[in-house]
């Protein structure tokens, strides 16, 4: 069966159904490949192999009947319909107001069940146009075929309305085999895999009568394997470092003294992927006291994340972040910054801080009351994320499971603060999440936790158990 895919794949790719170089899509992105399975009608063979792999792809389906969607997989159900003596109904795809016309054409009976046929998947959209008029009809649609599934969110879509989708390829199969085969080089190869990780599709929104309301159970991608997928050399460093430290704890160590700060950093440093520092707070900083900082980091394998928030324009930011008195740039691996200003607050930090492989975060949600930072704001910050992943590593975010697409780009990281492991809130607005609900319930990937550890009577004890319940909620959600 992989042998057949295999050759498969490599006919595709000789007959330039799969194409590689730099094109743009209709959508206005540039995408490094092209898939164009029109030409398929041209090559018999191909198209009878085509039907013969996608038939095999649903061999333990049951259904009554096939549909096509138009135009470009209607030969290929045709065909798959004459190997096998399977009937098909025809869609038409002109008829908009199913009341008045005939918008499925065929010979069934309501209550039969049928199978989808489509040459590729993307977003899932065109699929669920089909099943609309087959419902309406009295047809029951639970299975979808496709040839290529490009893995850009369209499974999860079709199974949030009740369809399982079957793919006979995916695009990373795909440029897996061209790879193996020397069509391709592993350089077009990532950059086609860094296009599918940074264009997951929101959800298409054709609703489906009867569809289930329960969203399927997102699968969590292994930190280590997301580190292939950032551009950023802090993003991937912070992938790499988390799955091999096995640490998904970020230490807040919010206190006024420099020794504090040391003493700190030191006890928890075995423990955490990232300390998370504002040294503002503190009343007697010296240059000194960062060197010492990033001393600890070597010692103990962490990052450091200056929590600055910048905030101000551009041209403004680009000394805030690196000159003054902290000179932030200099020294910490991570800051972050509101998107409040828009995108010019990104490109301003990313002057000073891409030619130090430095990344930045965007406060995409915040953990207090309150906050202002949700809807619309939230996918703002989403957007200005993908549009600059070469600097921005992640989000600080606090629920990014309930995000329209999920919490989006696996490259980009969620770090969450406000988390504690009794919940609860402060005074002053402050409102806390546990470690589980945070990394298993709210899709995130990072806690960053505070006074939860260090306002602990052991810090070193506490730390350690906020990693420990930190990764079993990773582990389990994998
Ligand atoms: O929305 C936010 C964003 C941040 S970065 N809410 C937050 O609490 N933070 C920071 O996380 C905050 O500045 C503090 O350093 C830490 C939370 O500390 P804790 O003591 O409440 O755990």
């Amino acid at each position: 069966m992989e042998d057949d895919t295999n050759s498969l794949v490599l006919k595709l790719h000789e007959v330039e159904a799969v194409k590689f170089g730099s094109f743009k899509l209709k959508s206005g992105l540039i995408s490094p490949i092209y898939i164009d399975l029109r030409v398929i009608v041209s090559y018999p063979d191909l198209l009878k192999e085509v039907a013969e792999s996608m038939w095999a792809t649903v061999a333990n389906a049951k259904f009554d009947v096939m549909c096509g969607v138009p135009y470009t997989a209607l030969p290929i159900a045709t065909c798959m319909s004459l190997l096998h003596g399977s009937p098909m109904v025809m869609r038409r795809k002109e008829v908009k107001d199913y009341g008045t016309k005939k918008a499925i054409e065929g010979a069934f009976q309501p209550g039969q069940s049928v199978l989808i046929v489509e040459d590729l998947v993307t977003s899932g959209a065109s699929v669920m146009e089909t099943v609309e008029p087959l419902k309406a009809v009295g047809l029951e649609a639970k299975d979808v075929v496709v040839l290529i599934d490009r893995e850009q969110g369209g499974q999860a879509h079709l199974e949030r309305n009740g369809l399982k989708l079957h793919s006979t390829l995916t695009l990373r199969h795909i440029v897996d085999v061209l790879v193996k085969h020397d069509k391709l080089t592993s350089e077009v190869a990532d950059s086609v895999k860094r296009f599918i990780a940074e264009n997951q599709t929101a959800a298409p929104s054709v609703p489906l009568a009867n569809a289930p309301i329960d969203p399927p159970k997102r699968k969590r991608i292994p930190y280590g394997d997301r580190a292939a997928l950032a551009k950023n050399p802090t993003g991937k460093k912070l992938w790499e470092l988390m799955a091999s430290k096995k640490t998904n704890l970020s230490v807040a160590v919010d206190v006024a003294t420099s020794a504090e700060l040391l003493r700190l950093a030191d006890l928890v440093g075995p423990e955490i992927a990232v300390l998370k520092t504002h040294v503002d707070q503190l009343s007697d900083w010296t240059p000194a006291v960062t060197s010492e900082i990033e001393k600890l980091a070597e010692k103990h394998n962490f990052l450091i994340f200056e929590d600055r928030k910048f905030a101000d324009i551009g041209n403004t930011v680009v000394d805030q972040y690196a000159g003054g008195l902290y000179k932030i740039a200099d020294w910490a691996h991570i800051t972050n910054a509101h998107v409040v200003p828009g995108p010019g607050i990104v490109d301003g930090l990313k002057t000073k801080g891409l030619p130090k492989g430095r990344g930045l975060l965007l406060l995409a949600e915040m953990s207090s009351a309150g906050t202002l930072a949700n809807g619309e704001y939230t996918l703002a910050a989403a957007k200005i994320a993908a549009d600059h992943s070469d600097f921005v590593i992640g989000y600080i975010s606090v629920n990014p499971a309930s995000w329209p697409g999920g919490p989006g780009n696996p490259a980009l990281c969620h770090m969450t603060p406000g988390v504690q492991m009794g919940g609860g809130g402060d005074a002053l607005g402050q409102q806390y999440n546990t470690p589980s609900s945070v990394i298993g319930e709210r899709g995130s990937d990072v806690i960053i936790v505070g006074r939860g550890i260090i306002k602990a009577a052991d810090p070193a004890k506490a730390a350690k158990e906020y990693r420990e319940a930190g990764w079993a909620a990773y582990e389990e959600s994998l």
